[in-house]
């Protein structure tokens, strides 16, 4: 569903739905239930205390904003995206657009070192080390988080989720979103244009749910991501007060028909409206092409019947490419 007209919620209910927080230095059952219950009621959860040191974090940020201070002529030469490398405002193939530039790249230290010749010219090798550690850090993240959703959903197969993306053919992306400030004289006409401040608001990402198995996402302290949550009076937009120490974890697509509907993929979308520029840098947990994404025999129940049929990454990737960004791509999928 696109709700793209909502308007952003109040106090009062943000606070009613704060965002779940999970703490990796409590007790590994206690941490694994209340991810599975935050990855159930949300799609969504902040992740503090994840022993990623601060200096890979800062290393990437460094060597994202070199890059994104480039004249746009240098810049041009990672791009265009197709759909990895340097893209600006144009999003995928279907003509969707955002208010931002970025670096979309894959994990595989092959196609890095290839890309990190147009990325960072005067010291390719350097670029290349910091995003290899980097996404190290967020491979190690992402597969212990899905080790112990597996653990919190009574797996068989406690690996049967990390097992996807640890695999050497993994197709995990790395993405590196740039949102310029906005200027003051676009901030003044919007403020004169209209009292309701949401009708001219820059959208910088929009309304989507990330294909993936799973999103670990940083931002530095600039706000800009908005969850769409459930409330009794419908859909909300939430927004995410930033952390820059702190990750943020999203369900993808895949956690979503892997757990037979049971786990959420929370839509989002990145707003643009701050006078300082926001960095993002996310990592996509993604299986191999090959792939095959069936629910795991434990999630389909007399009383949870099967949702969707089978699908490999590949048919889904293929899918998702063919199909706008707002679009439920998991409905063409759907069997009840
Ligand atoms: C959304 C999540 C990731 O950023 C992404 C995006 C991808 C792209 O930018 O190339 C897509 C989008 C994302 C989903 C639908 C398709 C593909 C743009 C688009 C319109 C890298 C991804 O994997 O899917």
């Amino acid at each position: 569903m696109v709700v793209a007209s909502l308007e952003p919620v109040g106090v009062e209910r943000i606070r009613a739905l704060s965002v779940p927080v999970i703490d990796l230095s409590w007790r590994r059952e206690r941490a694994s239930k209340m991810i599975v219950r935050a990855c159930e009621e949300f799609g969504f959860f902040k992740v503090v205390n994840h022993g990623v040191s601060e200096d890979v974090v800062s290393s990437l940020e460094d060597e994202a904003m070199k890059f994104f201070s480039l004249s746009a002529r240098e810049k041009q030469q990672a791009g265009p995206p197709n759909p990895l490398g340097y893209g600006v405002r144009g999003i995928g193939f279907t003509g969707d657009i955002g208010e931002l530039e970025y670096l979309l790249l894959h994990t595989n230290p092959s196609f890095i070192s290839q890309k990190a010749h147009s990325i960072c010219k005067s010291n390719p090798s350097e670029f290349c080390d910091v995003v290899e550690e980097y996404v190290g850090a967020m491979k190690e993240l992402a597969s212990e988080i899905l080790e112990m959703v597996g653990e919190g959903l009574g797996l068989g197969d406690k690996q049967g989720l990390s097992k996807f993306i640890r695999d050497s053919e993994n197709d995990s992306l790395l993405r590196l979103n740039h949102y310029t400030a906005i200027q003051e004289d676009e901030a003044n006409a919007s403020k004169a244009g209209s009292k309701d401040s949401t009708r001219n608001a820059r959208v910088g990402f929009g309304e989507h749910s990330d294909p993936q198995i799973i999103t670990v996402l940083r931002s530095n302290d600039v706000p800009g991501l908005q969850i769409l949550a459930s409330s009794p009076e419908g859909p909300v937009w939430v927004p995410v007060q930033p952390d820059p120490t702190a990750f943020y974890v999203l369900g993808g697509d895949l956690l979503r028909a892997l757990t037979n509907g049971r786990l959420m993929s929370v839509r989002h979308r990145a707003m643009a409206n701050c006078r300082r520029s926001r960095l993002s840098m996310i990592y996509f947990g993604t299986p191999p092409l090959h792939a095959r994404i069936s629910p795991f025999p434990e999630t389909v129940t007399p009383q949870a019947p099967r949702r969707y049929k089978s699908f490999t990454w590949a048919e889904f990737k293929k899918a998702m490419y063919s199909l706008r960004l707002g679009n439920n791509r998991l409905d063409l999928y759907r069997l009840r």
